[in-house]
């Protein structure tokens, strides 16, 4: 028996303290819905979770047919035992009674249920005029980072060999598309350098715009602990508000939105000023150093203390820490990639890394997150703006490749420009060249910025659109066609982590009333599209989840992401298996490039590269000549200004992200009652010095206006930048207590309501994160309080305010032991 936990109280549950090189001792978080006991659970079925990029892996308790709770996986290497919040209440959505149980069609103005061959009749008869009439630049597909490998791998061969249609991404374009820029631009290729593990070694970790403890809360755990041990790490913390992360950071950095090019550049020079470089690894692994440091030559701290509005000393003092760093680790997200000048930023810290040799040893490593759960398999199978396999479709050889695996004529494939990305398919939607778009996995009418442009993109009567979801989203109410989807737990498949631990979900349950898999919609739709290959064969032969996978080895064989050493048995194990794994490296490979560069040279990277400030890309002569033997690329930038800035109109930056207790749009944590109670509707975070210039308080209905639209919520006084508000993007129109049905006070709470229609010119990615905003008193609170949490970075600035603490009570518990096998001997050690 372990301790009993109010996890919503407390999201990040007891420590378990180790030392720096130690191992992370284990620690098991059970949930068992209702007083369920574990000797009455009938099977424990293995997955990992969905609600993140973590990959804490767990097993499934089935009784009776129905989930009925949840338990860490002890000998998993990411999360030895321990959940976060929504891993371990979050699987309650799957069985709510609102599910998608038929396909529904648009008859007469209305989505009326109907039969599989019908809903899948339509699409078909609808693909094949289309393809007839208009060609296959006609169709599009916008796919997620919440579906299977298998999936994915399926719809890109079905989307780019099938339909020969160029127009494949997925709603990782939000989220991890500047993680895999970065990557490629540094080191040719994708592929996650470092590894959680360097999390024992480091003797400095740094996040930037990364709030993990919200958003990785298990690897925050891992910090956690060590910061209880002996030999703690200094943590650097680059955000503009309190999160957890930052009230623990030896230094933390909150900069004005959109200039993290200018203290990147800052922290660049103090390095090179002091001299912390590793001129060895700089000579013989790298190129472009002498024009990094020219690039950085004139960003002095003082320079960017102007610009990003932090003290020049506070700068220096990062710099030191970064700069004298035994073992750095370091993590990005989508306080970089969401926000300006995404990808040049990113890059700058993989130049960190590069000019101290920090990489590829433990505790030296750069983890450009991924965001979603199965982001990293959407890129690495092709399912993104990318071919499968990390193959660069300028490279006629990589393209001929791909059309051998597929055995098709290369030019079947698409390669004439790059792959679309997903803001311009909706473009491409909105002029009327693409005229159908299926859309998968994902809710753009809540999570694209602009919502009233995406809206009446989607809402066009020319264009055929195709929903696959579990609910009646906000998206799919505006869809011909709904098809309704199974998910995790429901369907086997794998999916791999943000430090590239592959791990198997198994089916639990049975999905309810005719909800399929993902897979078998994509495979019914290929089957009845009768795709063939060049010898008039099935061009998609596979049936089933384990031969989809073991005809995504073939693709993945000498590349990069190699998954020919894995197979669904040895996955089946105690742990999940990092790639590349082949007979090379038979167990999992724990870090890449620790060796040098492996994968730049010319013949064989991703990409060639592209201009971080215009997009524009670099030819392949040009790449040859810069780094003809394969280096890592120091790439400097010059710091622009954000493309909008407050004027007397729009006085305030505003920013949007994340709580701890929600996911997204909130179709699954919104129905879960200990996770929906805990933060039930929107809120807007404003500084001590804001509110009281504007005579605003706790709780004060406010509507906050943006060139594009307005939205509505209460305000919560929190240690925010001055001149930020904070909205967190998860509420759309969808509401637990008013059903379906867009109602006039509820639809304008969504944070994309407010933002912009802008990307980043290399990674293509929204620009969520800096836009302007002003803010005007609706209703004073006479009582009411803001739905924001306590426990998080919307705790309010001031105690004495009578905001009660956030609690799930007798909801909230749940069990964690640190003695999981009965030993007596806490602490029991991998
Ligand atoms: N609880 C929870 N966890 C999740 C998810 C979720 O929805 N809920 N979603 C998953 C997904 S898909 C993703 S992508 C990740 C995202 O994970 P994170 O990137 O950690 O989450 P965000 O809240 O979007 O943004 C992080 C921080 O960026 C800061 N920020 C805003 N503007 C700037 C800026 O200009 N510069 C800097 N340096 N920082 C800035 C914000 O203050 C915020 O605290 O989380 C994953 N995990
Ligand atoms: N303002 C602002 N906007 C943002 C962000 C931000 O920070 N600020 N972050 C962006 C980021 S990083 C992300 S990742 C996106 C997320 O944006 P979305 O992807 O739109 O968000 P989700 O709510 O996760 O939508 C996933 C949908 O897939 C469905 N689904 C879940 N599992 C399955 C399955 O197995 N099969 C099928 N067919 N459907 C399934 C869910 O019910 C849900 O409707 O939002 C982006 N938008
Ligand atoms: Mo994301």
């Amino acid at each position: 028996m372990g301790n009993v936990v109010d996890r919503i109280a407390q999201p990040w549950g007891g420590r378990t303290p180790y030392d720096r090189h130690g191992a992370w001792p284990v620690r098991v978080d059970t949930y068992l819905a209702g007083g369920v006991r574990p000797e009455a659970v009938d099977q424990w079925v293995r997955t990992a979770s969905i609600l993140h990029s973590d990959g804490d892996a767990m097993d499934v308790a089935v009784r009776h047919g129905q989930v009925v709770g949840v338990r860490g996986l002890v000998t998993d290497r990411v999360n030895r035992g321990r959940l976060g919040p929504k891993d371990l209440f979050g699987w309650q959505a799957n069985a709510s009674t609102d599910r998608l149980t038929k396909p529904l069609v648009r008859e007469d103005g209305r989505l009326v249920e109907c039969d599989w061959d019908t809903a899948m009749s339509r699409i078909v008869s609808h693909s094949r005029a289309l393809l007839r009439d208009q060609g296959p630049g006609s169709i599009g597909f916008y796919t997620s980072g919440q579906l299977f490998l298998e999936e994915y791998y399926t719809l890109a061969v079905l989307a780019r060999a099938g339909i020969g249609t160029n127009h494949l991404d997925g709603n990782t374009r939000l989220c991890t598309s500047t993680a895999a820029e970065a990557l490629k631009e540094s080191f040719g290729c994708d592929g996650q350098p470092g590894s959680y593990d360097d999390i024992d070694h480091a003797d400095v970790i740094a996040c930037f715009g990364h709030n993990m403890a919200e958003t990785q809360p298990v690897q925050w755990m891992r910090v956690l602990d060590r910061l209880h041990g002996d030999d703690p790490p200094r943590l650097v913390c680059v955000d503009p508000r309190p999160t957890q992360v930052a009230r623990r950071a030896t230094v933390h950095l909150a900069p004005r939105g959109g200039t993290n090019v200018a203290l990147f550049n800052a922290l660049l020079h103090e390095i090179i000023r002091a001299g912390h470089i590793d001129g060895g690894y700089i000579e013989a692994h790298t190129v472009g150093f002498d024009e990094l440091a020219k690039a950085v030559e004139e960003c002095t701290p003082r320079w960017a203390a102007d610009i990003c509005d932090v003290p020049a000393a506070r700068i220096g003092e990062a710099a030191e820490l970064l700069g004298t760093a035994e073992a750095l680790l370091s993590t990005v997200l989508q306080g970089v990639y969401q926000s300006h000048q995404a990808t040049a930023a990113a890059v700058q810290i993989n130049n960190i890394h590069l000019v101290r040799g920090m990489l590829g040893r433990p505790g030296a490593g750069v983890l450009q997150m991924n965001g979603q759960p199965t982001a990293q398999n959407t890129r690495e199978c092709g399912a993104n703006g990318d071919l499968p396999g990390f193959r660069n479709w300028e490279n006629d050889e990589h393209v001929t490749d791909l059309a051998r695996v597929w055995n098709v004529d290369p030019a079947t494939i698409p390669h004439y420009a790059p792959p679309t990305h997903a803001m311009q398919m909706f473009r491409y939607a909105e002029q009327g060249s693409i005229r159908m778009l299926w859309i998968s996995g994902t809710n753009p009418a809540v999570s694209l910025p602009d919502l009233s442009r995406v809206r009446a993109v989607l809402s066009q009567d020319r264009l055929f659109t195709v929903v696959q979801d579990l609910f009646l989203t906000e998206t799919a109410q505006l869809a011909d066609v709904v098809l309704p989807a199974a998910t995790w737990g429901e369907k086997k498949g794998t999916f791999t982590n943000a430090d590239r631990t592959v791990h198997l979900s198994d089916k639990a349950v049975e999905p309810p009333g005719e909800a399929r898999p993902d897979l078998d919609i994509f495979l019914d739709y290929a089957a009845r599209m009768e795709f063939r290959d060049k010898d008039g064969g099935p061009l998609i032969d596979w049936t089933d989840a384990e031969s989809a996978f073991e005809a995504w080895k073939r693709c993945s064989a000498g590349r990069p992401c190699d998954y020919t050493g894995l197979t669904y048995d040895a996955l089946s194990g105690g742990s999940g298996i990092q790639w590349p794994c082949n007979e090379q490296a038979p167990d999992g490979t724990d870090r890449l490039y620790t060796g040098g560069i492996t994968w730049a040279r010319p013949d064989e990277c991703e990409t060639y590269g592209k201009d971080l400030v215009t997009g524009a890309s670099v030819s392949a002569v040009e790449y040859r000549s810069l780094n003809p033997g394969g280096k890592a690329m120091l790439k400097g930038v010059e710091f622009l200004p954000p493309h909008e800035s407050p004027s007397s109109t729009y006085p305030f930056q505003l920013t949007s992200g994340r709580t701890v207790y929600h996911f997204h749009t909130r179709t699954k944590t919104g129905r879960v009652p200990q996770l929906n109670t805990a933060a039930p509707d929107v809120w807007v975070e404003t500084a001590v010095r804001d509110a009281e210039a504007h005579g605003l308080g706790e709780g004060d209905l406010v509507e906050v206006t943006s060139p594009r639209g307005s939205m509505r919520a209460r305000v919560r006084v929190t240690d925010i930048r001055p001149g930020l508000l904070f909205v967190p993007f998860h509420y759309g129109y969808w509401d637990t207590a008013g059903g379906h049905e867009p109602s006039g006070t509820t639809r304008g709470r969504a944070a994309n309501e407010t933002t912009i229609t802008d990307w980043d010119p290399a990674s293509k990615q929204p620009v969520f994160k800096t836009c302007v905003a002003a803010i005007s008193l609706v209703e004073k609170s006479t009582g009411q309080i803001s739905a924001a949490p306590t426990t998080t970075a919307s705790a309010p600035a001031r105690t004495d305010t009578g905001v009660p603490a956030t609690e799930g009570r007798a909801a909230g518990l749940a069990e964690e032991t640190t003695d999981p096998y009965g030993h007596g001997t806490p602490g029991d050690r991998l």
